[in-house]
């Protein structure tokens, strides 16, 4: 399993924000807590990928958004904050040599963190980021290798993946006043906890999940569930509004 991540940006507290207000950011602190966080994606499997350091891009510790990344082939996304647009350039230059590479087009938007993946489907959140022209780009770029593509409408929150991740092979974490549970069906469902509704954001690899210390309620309620946890602390990225799948390309 290779893990794609990037450092972090000195000038992160200059980040996008949608939903949250702006408190500070300490970037020092942040990089310390991504340092962390690669040790314990090393010590799940994975082998750490730098793409290039790009300082001049405030949210590119998010390298979630820029690609999303299948067995087959990698498409580098078109980022819906035009801010973030350039993250792509270099993510490019990294998986290139991995993958096939496809490109979302204009007037396709799309962030990684829209998009859901769990074998064979692909979800997609229909969010400010993400639009329908990239999801029919998706389901195109996708339609040899047999994958169900399916837009997904959200409320109140940035991404898909802010709303429900997967957590065991058929259990999803999710917010239900945030995405409705009709578009997963057959699953399992763990509600995060009503005190904590951003915390259904969890990064699955192999049979643990990462998890943010933060989130205390439903971190017990995902323990009393007997899902494998490693709690990180990831405070710096939650107040730029990420979580952590954002922080990382996660494949095979
Ligand atoms: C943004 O608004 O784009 C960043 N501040 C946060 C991106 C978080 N990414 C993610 O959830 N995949």
């Amino acid at each position: 399993m290779i893990a794609v991540v990037r450092a972090v940006s000195p000038r992160m507290s200059e980040c996008e924000l949608t939903h949250f207000d702006r408190t500070p950011i300490d970037a020092k602190l942040a990089a310390s807590q991504h340092e962390e966080y690669q040790k314990v994606l090393e010590s799940l499997g994975c082998k750490i990928v730098e793409a290039d350091a790009t300082p001049e891009y405030p949210d590119s510790i998010f390298v979630e958004d820029t690609a999303i990344v299948f067995d087959e082939l990698a498409i580098i996304t078109r980022p819906g904050a035009a801010s973030r647009r350039e993250e792509t350039i270099t993510m490019e230059n990294t998986l290139k040599s991995l993958k096939p590479v496809f490109k979302i087009q204009e007037p396709g938007l799309l962030d990684g963190g829209d998009v859901l993946k769990v074998a064979k489907k692909v979800w997609i959140g229909l969010s400010s980021r993400s639009n329908k022209e990239a999801v029919e780009q998706v389901k195109n770029i996708l339609a040899k290798h047999n994958y169900e593509v399916i837009g997904v409408e959200l409320k109140d929150c940035l991404h898909l993946k802010s709303a429900v991740t997967q957590v065991e092979k058929n259990t999803l974490l999710i917010n239900s006043n945030l995405v409705d549970r009709k578009y997963f069906e057959g699953f399992d469902f763990i509600e995060v906890h009503p005190d904590e509704p951003f915390a259904a954001n969890a990064l699955l690899i192999n049979d643990t999940i990462v998890f943010p210390s933060a989130f205390s309620k439903t971190l017990q309620i995902l323990k009393d569930k007997k899902i494998k946890i490693i709690a990180v602390d990831n405070s710096e990225v939650i107040k730029a509004e990420g979580g952590v799948t954002c922080c990382s390309i996660v494949f095979n």
